[in-house]
């Protein structure tokens, strides 16, 4: 793995590229305690002191805040002109028009400026004790190495490139080059099979892979070239594909494979960066929706980039020299916000963690806090969940005062996960943000931070809106719930610079995903509960989507691979809840007419299937095989019903008055009971 020695050569001037910042911020004006908290704050109007003042500024003039904060956090190569220019009603989102910035820029060369031997990325490795750490120096020098590898080979401004690697710093290098050309990337998680993976290219249209000989997770070798050699036959988009090596075993190359340490040892330094227009695409990332066809979602450079920077660093309350322990993935968004680009952009340390949480034991967390001194983790639900089940032992054998804030994300967290996680990791010192956001909405939208010291934060609760986030709750009819108490669809009654732009290749299932549900307002896809105090609490996704251990997977997208299964006639799948996945799939099957199966053999051919064309977290848990599906009489199969009957809440069954043939429930309801007591 890159690199294979340090070479230690001067850095040339790839920071003295640095021209001056944008436009000025507008003159200074008294703000009480507000500019102690937030510097950018000094520009705004007397009277806006506090942080729910600040919030209160925020959302009632938006361009006043935005515009102060990109010109304060963001150096832009040319000022932009107007701060936004958004009609949600329509889906047309755009923010710092005029402007032009390179986003690598931002999260390297400036601080290279400043402090090119600051720690950027810690990478802990699978192999517990063994962290690498890269500077500033190091970072910028990898990642113009990879840029121009990248150009030296034909990527261009525009194209996009595939990124299959498990978390390290070659694949940040690889995301931070194809910003650096103006490439935009689509990492995808190296969970997924050569189906997915070759999905994911096709519908990005990428010419260019980059992955690793084999990956290392948990002690097992997984063979990430193995299954990019498997995608790309059926891509005939890619062109060529970057081989970096994770692990020593050599892996046979084909003719379009390039040997990637090797060739960037041939690379300059330095590396020209592209001025970006704040519009252009930085990313794609592949999500589930309610269709089974996964959906790009397309993050833009300068209102991604700013909107990470500063939820990195308020909710967490990030500061100089703090060292960031987000564990998430690089393959999924909160990966790419708050390991790579928040903290990044801020100029932070964060760490890259390649391993599990139980691995080689359940102390893996705390021993890593210890060793790295991490003053910010943020971790998921699930892994909480399963910890807690080890003991407390685990967890109390580390030092773990450097500790200063907590963070959850991914999925509701239950009250006993939050009071062991704030009581036996944080030792009551340590607030407990719970952090509701989405692929979609780039960066964190409700946490209970930032807040002002001493106010409260219930636990399991998401709570606060962030600077700039106007959360509504609809109710059935699609209105304005105003009062408290409250619970309904979640939407957004205002842009802000963080959110996707569009779906790829797919605007008009954008527009109906998200912006027509309820028109003039952003649909998050989620419901929620709005307290007594005006509080937010997430409760769970309204539509077809379920979330297995933090990670979102679409049920048509499992119903899709089992229905290709020749001997089903058809499925339907549902989530139901799993005490430490938070949610677990189940899968309804029927079979054919006249079909002569083991069910024991056709479960385990079905997960199979699921795994090797979606991937492992997505295997059901349970599969049930039914004679006929509980449907309306005009063919809808009756999920919900389907749901009652897996919560084995049969009273709630609810209203079964459309449904065609009422025995199918009930053979259903024997079926299941059977299974439970097998
Ligand atoms: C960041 C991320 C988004 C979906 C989202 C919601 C669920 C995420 C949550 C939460 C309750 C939280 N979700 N954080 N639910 N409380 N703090 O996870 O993005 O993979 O796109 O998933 O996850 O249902 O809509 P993504």
């Amino acid at each position: 793995m890159w690199p294979p020695c340090r070479i230690r050569c001067a850095l040339k001037s790839a920071a003295a590229s640095l021209r001056s910042r944008g436009a000025s911020a507008s003159p200074r004006r008294s703000s009480g305690n507000a500019a102690a908290f937030m510097p950018e704050a000094a520009g705004f109007p007397a009277g806006v002191s506090g942080r729910d003042a600040l919030r209160d500024f925020s959302v009632a003039d938006g361009d006043g805040f935005w515009a102060a904060v990109a010109r304060h956090r963001l150096h832009w190569i040319r000022p932009f002109r107007r701060v936004q220019d958004c009609d949600l009603s329509r889906g047309r989102i755009s923010w710092f028009e005029g402007g032009e910035l390179n986003v690598s820029v931002n999260c390297l060369d400036r601080h290279v400026h400043t402090c090119p031997e600051r720690v950027a990325l810690i990478w802990e490795r699978d192999e517990r004790g063994s962290e690498v750490r890269y500077t500033y120096r190091e970072l910028l020098e990898m990642t113009c190495r990879v840029g121009n590898l990248l150009r030296r080979h034909g990527v261009k401004k525009g194209d996009c490139v595939t990124i299959y690697m498990p978390t390290c710093p070659l694949a940040v290098a690889s995301m931070l080059a194809c910003a650096r050309i103006g490439a935009a990337h689509n990492v995808v998680f190296a969970g997924f099979s050569a189906e997915a993976l070759a999905e994911r290219i096709r519908d990005a249209e990428s010419s260019t892979v980059i992955t690793v000989n084999q990956g290392v997770r948990a002690g097992k070798v997984s063979e990430l070239k193995r299954t990019v050699d498997a995608a790309v036959q059926s891509c005939p988009t890619v062109r060529q594909v970057f081989v970096a090596m994770r692990t020593d075993s050599p892996v046979a190359m084909t003719a379009m494979d390039i040997p990637m340490d090797e060739e960037m040892l041939k690379e300059d330094a330095v590396c020209e960066p592209a001025a970006m227009d704040s519009e252009d695409v930085l990313f794609l990332l592949y999500t589930s929706g309610s269709t089974g066809k996964p959906k790009g979602l397309v993050h833009t450079q300068a209102g991604y980039l700013l909107y990470a920077a500063l939820t990195h660093r308020y909710v967490f309350s990030y500061h100089d020299g703090d060292v960031f322990g987000c564990v998430a993935d690089i393959g999924w968004i909160t990966g790419h916000s708050y390991a790579v680009y928040g903290p990044l952009a801020n100029g932070g340390t964060t760490v890259l963690f390649e391993s599990t949480p139980v691995y080689p034991d359940p102390g893996r967390y705390w021993d890593m806090v210890e060793r790295l001194k991490i003053n910010q983790f943020y971790g998921a639900p699930t892994a909480i969940r399963l910890l807690i089940k080890y003991g407390d032992q685990w967890v109390k054998k580390y030092d773990r005062s450097s500790l200063k804030t907590l963070g959850s994300v991914g999925e509701p967290i239950n009250t006993e996960a939050w009071e062991w996680y704030h009581r036996v990791v944080g030792e009551k010192r340590c607030p407990v943000v719970d952090t509701w956001w989405q692929t979609e909405t780039g960066g964190i939208c409700i946490a209970p931070k930032p807040s002002d010291p001493d106010a409260e934060i219930v636990p399991g609760m998401a709570m606060r809106p962030f600077f700039g986030i106007k959360p509504v709750l609809m109710d059935a009819e699609g209105k304005v719930l105003t009062s408290n108490n409250v619970s309904g669809a979640l939407c957004m009654a205002q842009p802000w610079p963080g959110m996707a732009r569009t779906i790829h290749n797919h605007h008009q299932r954008f527009i109906e995903t998200y912006c027509q549900p309820y028109p003039g307002y952003f649909f998050t896809g989620d419901g929620a509960y709005r307290s007594e105090e005006g509080y937010y609490q997430i409760t769970g996704r309204l539509d077809d989507v379920i979330n297995v251990s933090g990670h979102r997977i679409g049920t048509a997208e499992i119903e899709d691979v089992v229905n290709k299964c020749p001997e089903v006639a058809e499925s339907a799948v549902i989530g139901y809840s799993h005490n430490i996945k938070g949610q677990g799939v189940y899968a309804f099957v029927v079979l054919k007419k006249g079909v002569e199966v083991q069910e024991a053999d056709l479960s385990k051919q079905l997960s199979n299937m699921v795994s090797e064309k979606i991937a492992k977290y997505a295997c059901p848990d349970f599969i049930q095989f039914v004679k006929r599906l509980p449907k309306t009489r005009s063919g809808k199969i009756m999920r919900r019903v389907l749901r009652k009957v897996v919560e084995c809440d049969l009273d709630g069954l609810g209203d079964l008055s459309t449904l065609d043939d009422p025995a199918a429930v009930q053979e259903i309801i024997e079926d299941h009971e059977k299974l439970l007591r097998k």
